[in-house]
């Protein structure tokens, strides 16, 4: 039996193009969803503004200035050792309203660049297509995803990054976290996901299920297209694991979770089988939603399924049977309760490495597909001592901790797993909160929340820990 993990394993990092880059309005970018988006805190949802109004404060627009900054950046990742590195491509600076024939140039230059100084450095770059940067006029004019006709125009971005970078880029991801709109009740997912702003008095499940209908669609086109521009390609799904546990051994509390599961992770069974579960089906049915679903839809799902199962996890969470639920029908924003058995982040994100584990053996059980952990990481306060060092032990002992069971996954279990890339290895501005000071990096960023600082890039404790770690392929913890 193997005791090590497998050489070339991709150890890496993990950002996306709206939370570093900033520059939103250079090259000939276009406004995104994530440039009408404010700052907001751990008891404060972000507000999603009409447009951008003067004198708010947007965090995205400036992030952490990677657009201008990412030849020395790059060069920091070069000295942690990073062996691959992963980011999307915004949208906005392709097609920056969305709908556009032609690309813009100037954007594409910009990935380009990039891409040939990670290449220069040794490290691989691995793509998303979409994380959380539609274009905002497909939002205006278009409704985001909940038109059909937004299926095109990503087709037609993904073709175009596909063609450009085909000899600079194998592994690719079409949707970010494609599932975190499963809870339909909040704001944030169906804006970010599917460029959906809900109306008063709406069906928003029914509208949920549609977009993401289109996305998968468009997911799977992609895909078709991807392997005949580069049979080589490696092109996976991206889904935010979050593990749903029986509150207890109750068999009600355990079929709520399998339900629960079942509502989260659908999404992942169309793009690995290229077909929805007849649970989703009877479900639809019983809810009364019908779906736009066209014989093209079919076949284009069937054929475009992925190769690999890319995955964020950072926590796990539970779930409990209410008597009232007689169709054990699961709302995200209702059904979670506490568990008692770990702690939680001063987000309340609960800690639980055991719980990768337990991911990795179910995405395998299930789909038995090549894995990829593409976010993984610790949102926490830095203090920044006065000799400018930062003792970040808590994020070393949670990154430590995720490794040593990811290894287990991998030594005692089997799963074939591709890489691992911690989740904002550069301080960036937080997707959820849009905050700077919840902070993941093992690279310190001078700047809060108020967007206050100097941009200065620093060394964690974490930095020196990580580098070991890749250098010793996993065995140095
Ligand atoms: P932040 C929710 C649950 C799990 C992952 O998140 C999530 C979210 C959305 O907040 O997002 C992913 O920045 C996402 C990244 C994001 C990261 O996790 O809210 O793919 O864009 O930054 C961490 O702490």
């Amino acid at each position: 039996m193997k005791n090590k993990l497998p050489e070339g394993f991709l150890w890496g990092g993990a950002v996306a193009a709206h939370q570093l880059e900033g520059g939103w309005k250079e090259g000939g970018k276009g406004i995104s969803v994530a440039d009408v988006m404010t700052v907001g805190s751990v008891n404060k949802p972000r507000e999603i503004t009409d447009g951008v109004i003067p004198g708010k404060n947007y965090p995205n627009h400036e992030a952490i200035d990677f657009y201008h900054k990412y030849k020395e950046d790059i060069a920091l990742f070069a000295d942690l050792g990073l062996k691959c590195f992963r980011t999307s491509i915004a949208w906005t600076r392709i097609f920056p309203k969305g709908d556009e024939l032609e690309p813009n140039d100037e954007g594409l230059k910009f990935y380009d660049d990039l891409f040939d100084e990670c290449l220069k450095n040794g490290i691989e770059p691995i793509v998303t297509l979409s994380h959380f940067e539609m274009p905002y006029h497909l939002v205006i004019e278009y409704g985001g995803f909940r038109n059909r006709k937004t299926i095109e125009f990503f087709v037609r971005f993904a073709k175009v990054c596909f063609e450009r970078y085909k000899d600079k880029v194998k592994y690719w991801m079409t949707f970010n976290e494609i599932n975190n709109q499963a809870n339909f009740n909040e704001d944030f997912a169906p804006f970010t996901n599917s460029g959906i702003v809900y109306k008063e008095g709406e069906n928003r499940e029914a509208i949920m299920y549609q977009a993401a209908h289109y996305e998968l669609v468009a997911s799977a086109r992609a895909v078709i297209l991807g392997k005949k521009i580069n049979p080589d390609f490696e092109i996976g799904c991206m889904i935010a694991m979050v593990p749903l546990y029986p509150k207890t051994c109750k068999p009600e509390d355990v079929l709520m979770a399998q339900k629960a599961m079942e509502k989260r992770y659908y999404f992942t069974d169309v793009h690995v089988h290229g077909s929805y579960p007849n649970h989703i089906l009877r479900y639809l049915n019983r809810k009364g939603i019908k779906l736009d679903f066209t014989e093209k839809d079919k076949e284009e799902l069937e054929n475009g399924v992925v190769d690999y199962i890319g995955f964020s996890y950072y926590m796990s969470k539970v779930v409990e049977h209410k008597e009232s639920n007689k169709f054990f029908d699961y709302d995200e924003s209702k059904d979670i309760v506490k568990n008692e058995y770990v702690k939680a982040s001063d987000w309340g994100w609960q800690i639980d490495p055991v719980g990768l584990r337990y991911s990795l053996n179910w995405f395998t059980d299930m789909y038995n597909l090549p894995l990829f952990i593409v976010e993984n990481g610790f949102g926490a306060y830095d203090k920044v001592e006065e000799d400018g060092s930062i003792h970040d032990d808590y994020r070393i002992e949670y990154l430590k901790a995720h490794i040593e069971q990811m290894k287990l996954a991998v030594i005692e279990d089997g799963v074939n797993l591709i890489g691992y890339t911690p989740w904002g290895f550069i301080d960036l501005v937080s997707a959820g909160t849009g905050e700077m000071e919840k902070r993941y990096g093992f690279i310190y960023v001078d700047k809060d929340n108020q967007g206050k600082g100097t941009l200065k890039r620093s060394k964690k404790d974490s930095f020196y820990w990580y580098k070991e770690v890749i250098e010793s392929n996993g065995e140095n913890l």
